[in-house]
């Protein structure tokens, strides 16, 4: 699959303090690594990554609509903006390529303010509370769904 289309991963505001800060809770590893583990496993099922992090809401706004059009299928762990971004719920509904809700911790396990999730009400599935492994799974989602829709 020469011409197969990345899989964006996408991840939002506070994400690149990921292993230097709150680590009983997020763990030990860097988001680098992430990206370094999902980039292979990418490979292993015949996909490359498009790999980034934001802490400007609207950033990740404009990569979802950028990945319209470029990406097979968006691994999206937005952070806090998971819970109260009606602007990234907007954006994942515009678009037609799958939207895969991911986070280390399981939010539903969390505060209560955890608890809901806009981007939840407008993505295809949602894989939580993993540690890093979730960006793994959701890694696997993402390039089956692709993999089962012609011309991704
Ligand atoms: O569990 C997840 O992946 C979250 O998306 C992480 C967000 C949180 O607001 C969501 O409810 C669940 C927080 C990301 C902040 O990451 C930090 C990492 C290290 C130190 C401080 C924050």
């Amino acid at each position: 699959m020469p011409d197969a289309k990345p899989i964006y991963v996408l991840n939002g505001p506070n994400l690149n303090l990921l292993g230097s800060r709150e680590p009983e809770i997020y763990g030990r590893v860097t988001l680098a690594e992430i990206e370094t583990a999902c980039a292979a496993r990418a490979a292993q099922m015949g996909r490359s990554v498009v790999f980034r992090q934001s802490n400007v809401e609207g950033e990740l706004v404009n990569w979802l609509q950028e990945a319209s059009d470029k990406a097979a299928a968006v691994v999206l762990n937005a952070g806090a903006y998971t819970h109260t971004s009606v602007a990234l719920h907007d954006a994942i509904k515009a678009i037609a390529v799958p939207v895969i809700e991911t986070h280390l911790s399981n939010p539903a396990a969390r505060e209560d303010f955890r608890h809901v999730s806009l981007v939840g009400k407008a993505a295809k599935g949602v894989i939580a509370g993993f540690g890093a492994t979730s960006y793994l799974l959701a890694i696997e989602a993402a390039a089956l769904l692709a993999n089962e829709s012609k011309g991704a």
